[in-house]
Order: structure tokens, then sequence, then C-alpha cells
């Protein structure tokens, strides 16, 4: 018998590239998935199929990393037979995706969430929550190779519906924040362009992140303060300087969004998402041209409260708080300048937050 599964993309309100810095991050489930079908047959390999891809199998004794996407489906393979010793037989697998891929909207993370929350039903592993995004995290980090921190997966498992969820990446705490945006809507700008192999980029910010923290002679970004951090500016490469502010004033950022969140003040919701965008982008450097041209274009249209780039970078989304009233307008007139500027037809929608991984039908 056939089963079906489903687990979404992420937006982050705030709080990038600080979830492997000790910080706080606002993630959302978005109402965008990766749906997958699972069924055992008697043929004792695993063979996983997808759309316009080329289908891959492998039998159980030898899961190595091949480069492709199976490599997110097959890490959690190769983390729940490392850690369960499980025996899975002879599987057929089937994904579908409505999340972009190379979007910032988190669809590596979306397919490993869905994958052993599938698994973790079909073999009756009785995996905790905290446990199928630890493990998905696992898989990123040693089969895939890229150190990516652990709001992916937390968001992917943990969404609800209408609401973020503030997230102490140290203590594990959270919190779901309604998201009740009255007359704002989410909207994904995606630029549709990509200029890093995510692991290159991603993996030298974390190591300059940890270089400069190491630097300022601390174990943790939180224990880091405005004060030390201007202290210190004159032993510090300005590089290592800038990549410690972004750290710093981002986790700033979080905790004061949480406060507007609380008074629904919106105006100012995005002026946080716009100071939050020139850290990424002067500071931590993830930003490129076409993301930030969006930005700049978002930032001075009526009806728009905020905007700034989301995920890991170097392309990939824009996030914006948009006037629900005057989205078509927005939508339009930011399509219409970039693909002069770039020749490029960017993809615009809006999103909703939404629930975490589980069974279809159930
Ligand atoms: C990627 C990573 F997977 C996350 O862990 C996070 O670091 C994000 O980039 C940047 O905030 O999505």
């Amino acid at each position: 018998m056939k089963r079906y599964f489903r687990a979404p993309g992420r937006i982050n309100i705030i709080g990038e590239h600080t979830d492997y810095n000790d910080g706080y991050v606002l993630p959302a489930a978005i109402d965008r998935y990766v749906t997958l079908s699972i069924e055992r047959t008697g043929r004792e390999r695993i063979e996983l199929s997808s759309a316009g891809r080329e289908a891959i199998t492998f039998g159980e004794g030898e899961i190595e990393p091949a480069g492709n996407w199976g490599d997110y489906v097959k890490g959690i393979f190769h983390v729940l037979k490392s850690v369960k010793k499980v025996e899975f037989g002879g599987l057929s697998i089937e994904i579908e995706s409505t999340v972009p891929e190379g979007a910032g909207l988190s669809s590596s993370a979306a397919l490993e969430v869905a994958t052993i929350t599938a698994l973790n039903e079909v073999f009756g592993l009785s995996l905790t929550d905290e446990e199928r995004y630890r493990l998905s995290q696992r898989a990123e980090n040693e089969f895939v190779g890229v150190q990516c921190g652990i709001m992916d997966q937390f968001a992917s498992v943990m969404g609800r519906q209408d609401s973020a969820i503030f997230l102490d990446t140290v203590s594990m705490e959270y919190e779901y924040l309604p998201l009740e945006l009255g007359a704002y809507s989410l909207v994904v700008f995606d630029s549709k362009v990509h200029h890093e192999l995510l692991s290159g980029g991603y993996n030298s910010r974390r190591e300059e992140a940890r270089k400069a923290l190491e630097i300022l002679g601390k174990k943790s970004y939180r224990d880091v303060s405005m004060v030390d951090l201007f202290s210190a500016r004159p032993k510090m490469e300005d590089l290592y300087y800038r990549r410690a502010m972004h750290v710093v004033s981002e986790n700033m950022r979080v905790l004061e969004v949480v406060k507007t969140l609380a008074n629904s003040n919106y105006e100012n919701l995005g002026r946080f998402l716009v100071q939050s965008h020139e850290s990424l982008a002067y500071d931590y450097e993830v930003s490129c041209e076409e993301i930030d041209f969006i930005v700049d274009t978002l930032r001075n249209l009526n009806g728009v409260s905020g905007a700034r780039m989301i995920g890991g970078g170097f392309g990939g989304s824009v996030l914006a708080l948009c006037e629900k009233s005057e989205r078509e307008k927005i939508v339009e007139v930011v399509r219409e300048r970039y693909f002069k500027e770039f020749n490029i037809a960017m993809d615009a929608y809006e999103v909703r937050p939404s629930r975490g991984a589980g069974e279809i039908g159930e």
C-alpha cells in the first residue's frame, strides 16, 4: 500500500546566519511542499524517482553520496541505519515538489524531513520531533557536506498554521508567534539566480564567523555585546569585525521583531527587515547584485513595509511585507524592472505560514 507524506519549505522573518552562531531565528513553514509517496516492494533495492530527474536506485549496503538530488534522501537512510540499525528492504519512493530549488526556501531540508517523516511512520521508529529535525540536519552536515544550522529542518518539522516560530538555537526553547498580518501579506520574489555552490560560500561564512569569535576571545556569540565588539575593533581585521557585527546586530533585531509582532506594528517590522538586509549585504556579504536590485526596487514602492534576502544567500529569494491591496501592482512593477535590468523572468507569489511535516490524509 502506498502512503503519502509531505514536508514544507520555509521562510525566515528575521535571524539570518544566526542559527549556527548561537543566535535566535524566527522562521515559518510555508504552503509549499515536498510530497513523497512510499511503498514496500519485494526487490531489495531502494528506488527513487522524481519527475524530470534521473531515477536513482541503491542497495542498503551501498549508501554513498553521488553529488545529486538523491543525496538528501540517501543521507536520511544513512543516519537512520547508523542510529537505529533499521533494515529497510525494497522500497519505491516517488517525490514531487512545489518548493523551488535554489530559491532560499529550503527545498533540501523539506526533502530530508519528508523522507525521515515517511520512514519514521512506515517502519514504526517512534522518533520524536526533535530527533526528526536533528537527524535531518545531521544527514545534511555529514552526508551532503553542507554545515547548515538547525533552522530549516526545525521549521519544516515544527511549523504551525499562521505562526512564526521564535527559536533560541542554544537552549532550543521555542515559542509560536501568531502572524496575523492584517492588511499585509508575505510575498516571495524569486530572483532565479544562484551564484555559488551553496556549500562553498555558506561553509566559508561559517568559518569566518567562528574565527571572528576566536579573535574576540569569546566561547559563544551569546557572550558578545556591542560594547565588546566596539572595543575589539582596533585589533580586528575589518572582514572579521563585519562578520561579527552582523551576528550581534541580527540577534538584537530578532529580539526587537519579537516585540514588534506582539504589538502588531508592521511598519516597524518592515524597517527591521531592511536593516537585516543591509547587514547581510554589507557586513556578512551573502547577497548579490540581483537580490539587492529587488530589495532596492521594493523599498521605493508604495505599499511595501520592508524586504530582505532570505536563506543562505548568494541568490535565491527576497521576502517582502506588502500591503494586500497593492500586492499585484507591486509584483508587476518589480517583475518588469527586474526583467529590464537582468533579462531574467522572476517568480513572485504570496506565501502563508503552514503546519509542519506529516502524513497526508491523517
Ligand atoms: C541555510 C541554512 F541551512 C540554515 O541553517 C541557515 O543558516 C540559513 O541558511 C541562513 O540563515 O538555509
